[in-house]
């Protein structure tokens, strides 16, 4: 039985989530865009309001929100900005190794923690010679005596500048491949610990992406999360975990730039009538709507799939990449529509496109996300030689 209707708490989150986005991040938007500067007010307010925790089990003092209410959530926070939102994920997305592969012990260290007082996370996988394919890593962390001693770079680490804690994949057994790849926690305080360049980026400028290093940063065997050489294996699973929220975020920077398109298109008023009586753009109007429709289900889909504990590595794959597409052409053509008031930094729309680009980007490129899929639908190929 299909049932897509949401249930009480979920309409009250999305309600709370909505309120959250219209009171404290849209009307702080454009002057944390301009100023590129973190903003800990906000965060300090999401925090309080239960977001930047929002994965973390309940056990642990977080909110345990399942999948769909996640996506229901970021759909919202991304249309406030998503900027803001991007750091509030990079948190889930740094939690989520922990919450799928932490021990009882660990989660109790590094968890619990991060629910009793405002702090950020970061995922550590990217490297400067190592994106898209992240298998081919090249940092260490070398066993010696009961430590890892960890010693490499990474580098467009979300919330990299500002983290209290870091998960960080590394070469345990090099020679080995993307099997001696392990994933392991890094608090920001261990000695060896330093961040290099902040990097001044194009779009969601109110989250901080910097490069990481690591420089004999020893840490003990307990920091290990799963066991030696899943490291990759824990990365592609956390990965799954979190795409289909990327795409929530796709169809809420959608749905704010159709919003306002449509606001404006009402009110402009061209040869004698408003502009939303022409044909031309109520056409382009049409489409928007029916692909942001369209994302949102493959967003839910996928979670829905997550919340039964069925695979969706190829569904996850599929929200991120339809959505985030989704994002950037609804952007195009809603700044379209509002003409030389759309391209103008005084008005938001500008900020929304520059906004959607990264989400074709982060988490995996969307053309990683067309070979996931490829790779599920083909199935095994014989080969001809
Ligand atoms: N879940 C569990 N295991 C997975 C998996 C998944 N979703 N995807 C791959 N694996 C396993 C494979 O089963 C394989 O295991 P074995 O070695 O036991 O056979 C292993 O991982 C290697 O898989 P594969 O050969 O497919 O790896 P590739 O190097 O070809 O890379 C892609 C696969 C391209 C999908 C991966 O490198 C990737 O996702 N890249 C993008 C990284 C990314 O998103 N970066 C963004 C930065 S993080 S914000």
């Amino acid at each position: 039985m299909i049932d897509f209707s949401l249930s009480e708490e979920q309409l009250a989150l999305r309600e709370m989530a909505r309120e959250f986005a219209e009171k404290e991040m849209k009307p702080k938007a454009a002057k944390y865009d301009q100023g590129h500067e973190t903003p800990t007010d906000v965060f300090q307010k999401a925090f309080e309001a239960g977001f930047m925790t929002c994965n973390i089990p309940a056990e642990y003092g977080g909110g345990e929100l399942g999948n769909v209410d996640t996506v229901i959530v970021s759909e919202e926070l991304a249309a406030g900005c998503a900027g803001m939102y991007t750091t509030i994920m990079a948190n889930s997305l740094a939690y989520t190794p922990l919450i799928l592969f932490g021990s009882p012990e660990q989660k109790k260290r590094f968890l619990a923690p991060a629910t009793r007082k405002m702090t950020f996370a970061s995922f550590c996988l990217t490297e400067r010679e190592a994106g898209s394919d992240a298998g081919g890593l090249k940092s260490r962390a070398l066993k010696d005596g009961s430590d890892f001693v960890i010693n490499g770079s990474k580098c467009f680490i979300t919330n990299g500048g500002i983290a209290d804690l870091y998960v960080v994949f590394a070469l345990t057994a090099p020679g080995k491949g993307k099997r001696g790849i392990s994933a392991v926690i890094v608090p920001r305080d261990t000695p060896g610990v330093s961040v290099g360049k902040v990097e001044d980026k194009m779009g969601h400028r109110a989250s901080n992406t910097a490069e990481v290093f690591f420089d004999d940063v020893r840490v003990p065997r307990a920091n290990l999360l799963g066991r030696e050489g899943l490291g990759f294996m824990v990365a592609m699973k956390t990965l799954d975990n979190t795409r289909a929220p990327v795409g929530a975020a796709g169809v809420g920077v959608a749905r704010a730039a159709l919003d306002y398109a449509v606001e404006y298109a009402k009110k402009r008023v061209q040869f004698g009538k408003a502009i939303a009586l022409f044909q031309a753009n109520q056409l382009k109007i049409a489409q928007m709507a029916m692909e942001i429709n369209a994302a949102r289900h493959l967003v839910w889909n996928a979670a829905w799939l997550m919340d039964r504990g069925k695979p969706c590595g190829k569904e996850s794959a599929m929200a991120k990449c339809f959505a985030s597409d989704v994002a950037m052409r609804t952007t195009t053509e809603a700044l379209q529509i509002c003409g030389g008031y759309g391209y103008m930094k005084d008005y938001p729309m500008e900020k929304l496109m520059r906004d959607a680009k990264l989400l074709q980007i982060y988490e995996g490129t969307n053309e990683i996300q067309r070979l996931v899929i490829a790779h599920e639908v083909v199935g095994p190929v014989r080969d001809a030689k």
